[in-house]
């Protein structure tokens, strides 16, 4: 068996990490080909709760090699410290392997992404404040520090002054901060290669010869569709590419060795952060979904904004990754409410929508137009086939795979690795 991608379909925190962890058990490399320590998934395993931040989900399979790719912006500071924290709960972690040319979050990068963000005032993005933009910057702009410059004091000093040339302008003129050190960055840097050097390898050539002996690699898409930096909710988006494109470039597998895209749709709506949400609920509802799915995000504690399903969103989200497949997540959230409401097109100033309009302006505009189902009283947790669910909640997963255009593979009934129904 292939390559497979594992994509969120709305704003994040779908459950992609429980997602990732099921499939763990038959696949023999999980990649993260994007995002950073701003990335937080909740794994539970037999009861015992795990949070993940920058290791992939696989971390907890003890026959998966787990994969930072060349699209992760790393903060070692970071990875050592949840590498310490899993080990201590007896997680074996001596199974990582890092890209050489991933790239550093550095100090200095997360010094920017909040004092940007206060400058940004009322028009702030939310970031998790973990740097993660100014790193994907230097990258683009090629003042980034890569992993394996760690291995070369001479270069990476250079590399270091380069990118603090730049950055001590802004701080200092722009930002009246103090400017940074070049010596006490270099030396912060390189005080982690000696752990380092072990888990770096040519993540390349490790993953397509995993795949040429047939081997299952998975690829985890941090974030998510709405969050990606081309095709979500521009500029409240995160910077780089959740979407199935960027598991390609992100981890240096080619997209004919792709043969399965699954797409992780949450029964509802969330999203961190601020930016557009037509079907946000700021009444007792939103309250409601926050309180029962225990929205909160794993990284910073934020409370995440709820909504009622959306599915133009989903069926956008279909076209750009091309899911073979869709994991329905949290279903059992929805229970004991008595009309479920789906929204299936836009009024947009007069103007009904029935698929995401083209323009950034229209979306923020978009009022919801919704049709309800029945709901359904029944506890979830323990159906363990869709013959199991009660009749209404077996016709809203019916519907919602009729208008996404995809067939739903698995549907999440509770938190833990068995709350899961595989449809057939
Ligand atoms: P950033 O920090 O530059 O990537 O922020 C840019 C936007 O991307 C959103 N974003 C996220 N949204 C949902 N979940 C994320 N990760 C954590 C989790 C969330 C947390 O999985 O629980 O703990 O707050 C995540 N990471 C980035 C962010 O809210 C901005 O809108
Ligand atoms: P990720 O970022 O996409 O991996 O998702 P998060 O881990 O940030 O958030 C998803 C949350 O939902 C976690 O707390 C999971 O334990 C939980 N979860 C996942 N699937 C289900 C499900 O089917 N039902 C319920 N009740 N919780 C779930
Ligand atoms: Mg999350």
């Amino acid at each position: 068996m292939p390559a497979v991608v594992i994509v969120g379909a709305q704003w994040g925190d779908e459950g992609k990490g429980k997602a990732t962890d099921l499939l763990g058990e038959r696949v023999d490399y999980v990649v993260k080909p994007n995002g950073g320590n701003n990335a937080g998934h909740t794994v539970v395993v037999h009861g015992e709760k795990f949070e993940l931040k920058l290791l992939p989900a696989g971390i907890l399979s003890p026959q998966v090699t787990p994969v930072i790719g060349n699209g992760v912006v790393v903060n070692l500071e970071a990875l050592f410290e949840e590498i310490g924290v899993l080990e201590a709960r007896g997680v074996d972690t001596t199974r990582l392997r890092v890209s050489a040319d991933a790239h550093v979050v550095a100090p200095y990068h997360q010094t920017l992404d909040k004092v940007s963000e206060r400058f940004l005032g009322k028009r702030a993005i939310g970031t998790t404040g973990r740097g993660i933009g100014p790193a994907y910057m230097d990258k683009v702009g090629r003042l980034g520090i890569r992993v394996q410059d760690l291995f070369d004091a001479s270069i990476l000093r250079q590399k270091v002054e380069g990118a603090l040339r730049q950055k001590n302008e802004l701080l200092v003129k722009l930002y009246n901060r103090r400017a940074i050190d070049v010596d006490e960055i270099t030396e912060a840097l390189l005080s982690y290669a000696d752990r380092l050097r072990p888990m770096v390898v040519d993540t390349v050539e490790l993953l397509n010869a995993a795949l040429d002996r047939d081997e299952v690699v998975l690829m985890e898409g941090g974030q998510a569709t709405y969050l990606d930096v081309d095709h979500g909710t521009y500029p409240f988006v995160t910077s780089s590419n959740p979407t199935a494109g960027g598991a390609c470039t992100g981890s240096g597998v080619g997209p004919t060795r792709i043969d399965r895209v699954i797409g992780i749709v949450k029964a509802y709506t969330t999203r961190v952060g601020a930016g557009p949400f037509p079907t946000e609920l700021e009444d007792t509802w939103g309250e409601y979904l926050q309180t029962t799915g225990g929205e909160v995000g794993v990284n910073t504690g934020r409370p995440r904004r709820c909504g009622w399903y959306d599915a133009l969103m989903i069926r956008h989200a279909q076209r750009i990754n091309g899911f073979t497949d869709i994991v329905l997540t949290k279903l059992d959230v929805l229970t004991g409410i008595e009309e479920v409401p789906i929204c299936v097109a836009y009024d947009v100033d007069g103007v009904l929508h029935h698929e995401m309009p083209m323009t950034q302006t229209e979306f923020h505009h978009a009022v919801p137009v919704y049709e309800t189902l029945p709901g359904w009283t029944e506890d979830l947790s323990a159906c363990r086939t869709v013959e199991d669910l009660p009749a209404n909640a077996r016709a809203y997963v019916e519907r919602l795979e009729e208008l996404a255009g995809c067939r739903i593979s698995a549907i999440g009934v509770g938190p833990d690795r068995e709350d899961t129904i595989a449809v057939h």
